[in-house]
């Protein structure tokens, strides 16, 4: 039976909550291209299970807690509920069961993740880093290990902002921090590491279709945050050899010619 009732005012909560993904998800506007963009990763639809299952989990306790609260604020509503107030004290059933469903919960999450954490976070391919990724306030310096495969060496190839990788391949990057913490976020391989100034660390993935896609900062790391973004070009392998070499011709025949100095002719 209807009764005029702020408890209505709360079921907004679980509709809207739920409509919002709706929308997100089905790419419906205004909320088209809010949800993750293609993935393109070999391992990509391993963290997109993950969180499809988490999503679920979470979604159902959301929506049953919030229609939960809108029943009883509806039933106890003191403008039309008369019935006089009734103190518990405590109940040791209702603590064992609300402390063992949520510990049993997340104690099957960090099981069920294992695979997907090892895949991302230990079972680097035994191959040398293609390039190292230093982040710093605001952009990403790439140095590419050059034909010696080894960083830090005089044919490195650097570049800013513009990582192209190779098709079909395991790509190591080392990345580091320059100056803050930053994180290191390739959307559509579905890979996300913070960068720690001080630590080296390395990401992995393997790319599956020839894209332009994003590389963004996914932590607040200054005013100038929002503009730290960078271009991932997946080509080829001989589209990408042939821009490396291009990239140290460009490097190595570029000139740089210091502005004249006035002369000064106070004395
Ligand atoms: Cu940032």
């Amino acid at each position: 039976m209807f009764r005029p009732s702020w408890s209505w005012l709360f079921l907004l909560i679980p509709i809207f909550g739920v409509a919002w993904f709706v929308f997100a998800i089905n790419e419906w506007p205004p909320l088209a291209g809010h949800w993750f963009p293609q993935d393109i990763s070999a391992h990509g639809n391993i963290i997109d299970s993950l969180f499809n299952t988490i999503l679920w989990l979470t979604g159902a306790i959301f929506v049953g807690t919030g229609i939960a609260m809108f029943l009883f604020l509806h039933k106890y509503d003191a403008s039309y509920n008369a019935d006089p107030v009734k103190y518990v004290h405590g109940s040791h059933v209702l603590e064992v069961v609300w402390s063992i469903i949520p510990a049993a919960t997340l104690l099957f999450i960090a099981i069920y993740q294992m695979s997907a954490w090892a895949n991302a976070k230990v079972l680097r391919p035994n191959q040398p880093a293609l390039a190292e990724v230093t982040g710093r306030q605001f952009e990403w310096r790439i140095r590419y290990a050059g034909e010696d495969k080894i960083i830090g060496t005089e044919d490195d190839v650097f570049t800013v902002n513009d990582l192209h990788v190779p098709l079909n391949e395991d790509v190591v990057l080392a990345i580091k921090s320059d100056d803050v913490l930053h994180s290191f976020f390739l959307p559509n391989l579905r890979l996300k590491q913070d960068v720690v100034p001080g630590m080296k660390q390395f990401v992995w993935f393997k790319p599956l279709y020839e894209r332009e896609c994003d590389i963004v900062c996914a932590e607040l790391c200054g005013w100038g945050h929002y503009k730290m973004k960078g271009r991932l070009n997946v080509v080829p392998r001989q589209e990408f050899n042939q821009w490396l070499a291009n990239k140290r011709a460009e490097q190595e025949t570029s000139s740089f010619t210091p502005p004249a100095i006035e002369e000064d002719d106070e004395s």
